[in-house]
């Protein structure tokens, strides 16, 4: 897709800005609940991300007044729990943290539910002053199913995770940035410049390197990984392997050069 082109479809509008992608939820109707439709775009946009050399981060943004109420509550009410099982859309929900390019979500407005998982499910978080995050599922009779349990519990540990998910707690922006659950807030008008600068900043660097780094720091947090010291090998491995890349070269020869490195991605 060129420079700045856009290509909009019903549900989800993908935006390229130079090495970086932009994925903004549009169901203003819905309060961008995430329908199958809209995750399945979803999916289909990263896999051609994932593929695409050029695009070296991906932004996933809502609008001013909501990121996402949540998944579509009205998609799964009749559902049983053997049709929920065997639903393939709700396979798409793993594409955004599988991805293995760096992700940020930009949030402004309601990140609730499933709004709230997608925004965990990223790597960086930018939130304006008005978001505002909750699990509220509880109170219609289910629990977080897209991570937010597992993400919310390692990131807040266990009495606020708890309490969250058991209460439906709203929590602030400025709040959330307190507990760690996003890395900057900024005012209103600012928050998806502010994702899309950064996004520029970090697809600025190696993309191997980001993509080992990215690696690197999952695996830490992965339960199924074996072990620490398990962890520490695949960190020594991941950084050894990036002294066969072009861009480790490049890299160290402009620091002893003293002029800005050209980064290839090779
Ligand atoms: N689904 C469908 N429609 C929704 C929606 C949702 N989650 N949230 C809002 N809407 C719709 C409303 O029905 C309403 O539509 P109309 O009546 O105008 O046709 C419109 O958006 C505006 O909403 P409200 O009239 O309710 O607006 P208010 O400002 O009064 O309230 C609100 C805003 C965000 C507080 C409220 O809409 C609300 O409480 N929404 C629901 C929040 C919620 O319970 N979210 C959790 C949903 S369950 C999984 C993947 C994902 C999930 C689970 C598993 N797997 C991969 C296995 C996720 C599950 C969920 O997210």
């Amino acid at each position: 897709m060129p420079d700045s082109m856009t290509q909009l479809t019903q549900e989800l509008i993908v935006e390229q800005k130079g090495s970086v992608a932009l994925l903004t939820l549009n169901r203003p109707e819905a309060l961008n609940a995430l329908s199958h439709p809209l995750m399945d775009q979803m999916g289909e946009a990263l896999k051609n991300f994932e593929a695409n050399s050029a695009i070296r981060v991906v932004v996933i943004a809502g609008s001013e007044r909501v990121f996402a109420a949540g998944a579509d509550i009205s998609e799964m009410q009749g559902k049983t729990s053997a049709e929920m099982r065997a639903d393939p859309h709700l396979s798409r929900w793993d594409m955004v943290s599988n991805f293995p390019k760096p992700t940020i979500a930009a949030i402004s407005g309601y990140a609730l539910g499933g709004g709230l998982e997608l925004a965990l499910a990223c790597d960086l978080r930018v939130a304006s002053e008005t978001a505002v995050f909750a699990q509220p599922e509880i109170s219609i009779g289910v629990i977080p199913g897209a991570g937010g349990t597992v993400r919310l519990a390692r990131l807040l540990g266990r009495a606020l995770a708890l309490e969250m998910v058991l209460t439906g707690r709203r929590i602030s922006a400025h709040e959330a940035l307190s507990l760690g659950m996003v890395n900057r807030v900024v005012p209103v008008e600012l928050f998806l410049d502010e994702a899309i600068k950064w996004a520029h900043q970090i697809s600025a660097m190696p993309p191997l390197a980001a993509a080992a780094a990215k690696k690197s720091v999952l695996s830490a947090l992965n339960p199924d990984y074996p072990s620490y010291p398990a962890a520490l090998k695949l960190e020594r491995e991941l950084f050894y392997s990036l002294f066969d890349t072009e861009d480790q070269k490049e890299g160290m020869q402009a620091f002893t050069q003293k002029r800005k490195p050209e980064f290839k991605g090779k």
